[in-house]
């Protein structure tokens, strides 16, 4: 490995030489991308074995995590970072002609996931990597990612991410790790020696294909694996090729583009159920290939499988794998011989489940008729699971049938995967301390009576690798250059930022490095929008997926108001606001594209008015990613954290905004409860309804949103903006189903309740701004108190507390 300049700028010129035959000169940045993230990989590669022998010989305890998305984003720079050679390649490059950053643009995201579920999943990776926890990913190998949006004419657009175009430099695929799996077909019962023997018949095979990505910890030794199976046909196999027998070449054609269709896209919904066969078939290929490759790696160590709980620890992040339940009892059972009892008593001492919403829309129920048909062992083994859970609630609550039929796992003809999970399991969590309190006091409140030991709470994290050291290298040097390095390996340590808090010194640097973040952001929205951004503005951010209960509505209705304001008294004395929305709406979620255009709309109008230039300017920047994520974060001032209480699990970007400085403007929902209770109300700027409040209104009614637009003449101007003719409203009705929403249907999420607050609170920003040493002060008491908020303590927790397993030290 070059650990120096010299010899890295020396050992890349005879790489590219060596492999793609050009001098220096004639490389374009592609190449350059390619050639070093081959020289990481290739390096990585020594410690990826060596961990893994390690792993084998002492046989700890692994944990794996079932995901249906890691939302990895770009490797590159992380991956430099955590080898320890970032500086050293950065300088060797600029010595050579090139820029780091640049480079990195040449690499396409992994954009296999929707939002913060996907996102949590990839910073997990990096902190048990970085922790030397044996910790591994078990995912799909989405060939195409979530969309990419183009934003025309206001709308939202969706285009395949075809992200496999580029070379993946990271990945392995691991042929001889291959694994089949069985659809379909029917189940013949048999008794043999007084067992009754189960066998599979007539099923359809798909060929799964694993690509390994190794996951480098913060060490560069400790180097775990992130596997994504990819579906493939058969074609060797007689069993399964024999039935087209080569006479039907068609029907073959068929079964293969069925086949290679389960790994083909990620279903573009976040917090929403697809009841799609398609997405239950991509769920199962996930955890029957993961499975059995996990099981054949516990073979080999050569211990009985009743220590298999010892060895091995299976988390499901949220219900979309929950299938590891049944289909590890199968094989146990099946392939096995183990009785019942006994796979039952192993599968629930290894699986734990992170429940991750509370919204009814995302809960997992599967029809029973397609479960059956589509994997009709597994079908049996949940009946039977069922059965044996019915029986145990009638001894323990006999006579209660209300109160079995509301804990089924069957009921109505569907599987409640939430329960199946909940049963199955020995510890169940939520992602907040809020949310895990609503889970267990409201949501799942029969099963936590139930079951009271195994409800806990693991309140998210991020990687301060990538959201802080990465993503903003100069507010990490800051921080190094006070504090020392030791809140790297020690991120609570960032706490020690405080007595800073008043300094004017530092305080005037992390001034000047917010404001060279935002004159970077302000070039990059330039170079996007064609207008000139104001670095003096404060930067008010909302960034996340597009959700009725997110509220961007609140925010752009707020703006709207704002503008109105300013209309009718143009000098109004204002400090300047550039506000900022990313967003991804579901492609079929039709109130979420139709907020989108009206973002769009206002912009449009606000930003080309004489009135209020040098005011308020809106930009949509398109496509939100990890990779713009990283861009924007450390520039933002104002972090718009505005669900409806209760309604957020958790939030992590909340999260990464702190950590970058931005001050919190949020609902007492999710992680937000926690940050204000370490930062205070001084520190945090608060507004709206409290999730008690929120919850009994549901319960007990008494809003009436009718009121607000009658009472509240803002509201009604804005409101009447939307759907009568003028500036926003040109022609069509488009805005009518916002309209509707908010009035016809009661508006559900409150954002004409919270509006009042809302609006004062912004007053208060604009005032608080205006003190910059305040202000200064606020932001830095954030970033002291993020630490708490890495992923490496929240990985720590689950570690000791759900999965029993340690570090290892290489
Ligand atoms: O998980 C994040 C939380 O921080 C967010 O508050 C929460 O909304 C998010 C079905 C989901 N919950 N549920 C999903 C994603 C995809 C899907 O198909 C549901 N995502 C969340 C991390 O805990």
């Amino acid at each position: 490995m070059f650990n120096d300049k010299e010899t890295f700028k020396q050992v890349f010129r005879e790489d590219l030489i060596g492999k793609l035959g050009k001098p220096l000169e004639e490389a374009s940045n592609a190449d350059v991308y390619n050639i070093l993230g081959n020289m990481i990989r290739e390096n990585a590669g020594r410690h990826w074995a060596d961990t893994n022998q390690k792993y084998k010989a002492d046989k700890d305890k692994q944990v794996y995590y079932f995901s249906m998305e890691f939302l990895i984003g770009r490797l590159l720079g992380n991956n430099l970072l955590n080898m320890g050679v970032l500086e050293v390649v950065r300088e060797g490059l600029a010595d050579l002609g090139f820029s780091l950053a640049d480079i990195e643009e040449e690499e396409a995201d992994a954009g296999l996931g929707n939002g913060g579920l996907g996102r949590l999943a990839a910073c997990f990776l990096d902190s048990l990597a970085s922790l030397q926890y044996a910790g591994h990913g078990c995912g799909i190998r989405y060939k195409y990612g979530l969309f990419e949006q183009k934003i025309v004419d206001g709308y939202q657009v969706e285009l395949p991410d075809y992200w496999l175009q580029k070379d993946n430099v990271w990945e392995v695929r691991r042929e001889d790790k291959q694994v089949e799996v069985r659809f379909w077909g029917h189940v013949e019962t048999r008794a043999e020696n007084g067992e009754l023997v189960f066998e599979h018949k007539d099923y359809e095979a798909v060929r799964a294909v694993p690509y390994d990505i190794p996951i480098i910890g913060a060490d560069r030794r400790h180097v775990n694996t992130l596997r994504n199976w990819s579906a493939e046909s058969i074609t060797q196999s007689t069993r399964t090729f024999g039935t087209f027998a080569g006479t039907d070449y068609h029907k073959f054609l068929e079964y293969k583009r069925s086949v290679e269709s389960i790994s083909e896209f990620l279903y573009p919904d976040d917090s929403e159920y697809e009841g799609k066969l398609l997405r239950l078939k991509q769920q199962y290929f996930l955890c029957s290939a993961g499975l059995q490759s996990i099981l054949r790696t516990f073979g080999k160590l050569g211990l009985p499988y009743e220590s298999l709980p010892d060895k091995v620890a299976l988390h499901i992040n949220d219900t979309h794998p929950t299938l590891v339940i049944p289909e590890l009892m199968r094989i146990l059972m099946d392939e096995h011989g183990m009785g019942w009892n006994k796979a039952w008593d192993i599968t629930t001492r290894m699986v734990s489940y992170t429940n991750h919403t509370i919204l009814s829309e995302a809960l997992e129920r599967w029809p029973l008729q397609m479960v059956r048909e589509l994997m009709p062992r597994i079908f049996l083994i949940i009946e039977e699971i069922n059965a044996r859970f019915c029986g145990e609630l009638m001894s323990r609550y006999p006579g209660d049938q209300p109160r079995i039929e509301q804990m089924a796992i069957i009921h109505d003809d569907q599987v409640r995967m939430a329960h199946l999970a909940i049963v199955a399991s020995h510890s169940v969590n939520g992602v907040a301390a809020l949310h895990t309190e609503i889970l267990q006091k409201r949501e799942m409140r029969l099963f936590n009576e139930m079951y009271p030991h195994r409800f806990n709470n693991k309140t998210n994290g991020i990687t301060h690798r990538r959201w802080l050291m990465h993503a903003n290298p100069e507010l990490a040097g800051l921080i190094n250059d006070s504090i020392g390095t030791r809140w790297i390996h020690h991120p609570q340590e960032m706490i020690g930022l405080i007595k800073y808090c008043e300094d004017a010194s530092f305080q005037e640097q992390v001034a000047a490095i917010k404001r060279r973040n935002k004159l970077r952001l302000a070039e990059y929205i330039s170079s996007k929008h064609g207008v000139q951004v104001d670095p003096d503005s404060i930067f008010d951010v909302q960034v996340k997926r597009l959700h009725a209960y997110k509220r961007q509505l609140l925010n752009i209705l707020h703006i709207l108001h704002l503008y109105n304001q300013i209309k009718d008294n143009p000098s109004m004395d204002m400090v300047p606001r550039t506000f900022i929305f990313g967003a991804k709406a579901a492609p079929s979620y039709h109130l979420a594209k139709r907020i989108i255009k009206l973002i769009n709309t206002v912009a449009d109008v606000v930003n080309n008015d004489p009135d209020v230039k040098g005011k308020i300017r809106i930009f949509f920047l398109e496509n939100y990613s990890v990779s713009l994520a990283e861009k924007i974060i450390p520039a933002a001032d104002v972090s718009e954290q505005i669900s409806t209480a209760s309604k957020e699990a958790s939030g992590t970007g909340n999260m990464k905004f702190m950590m970058n400085g931005a001050l919190t403007l949020g609902t007492m929902d999710g992680a937000n409860v926690e940050m204000h209770e370490m930062v205070g109300d001084n520190n945090m700027f608060l507004f709206g309804l409290r999730a008690e409040q929120v919850l009994d209104y549901y319960q007990y009614g008494g809003y009436h949103a009718r009121d607000i637009y009658a009472g509240d003449s803002r509201v009604r101007e804005v409101l009447d903006q939307l759907v009568n003719p003028g500036p926003i409203c040109c022609h069509s009705q488009e805005f009518d189903t916002i309209f509707q929403t908010l009035l016809d249907n009661n508006d559900e999420f409150f954002v004409l309740k919270d509006f009042a607050s809302y609006v004062e609170t912004h007053v208060e920003i604009d005032r608080a701004y205006r003190n910059q040493k305040e202000w200064l002060k606020k932001s830095i008491i954030n970033i002291g108190h993020s630490g708490k908020f890495s992923s490496d303590n929240t990985i720590s927790r689950y570690a000791s507390e759900i999965w029993k397993i340690h570090p290892i030290r290489l």
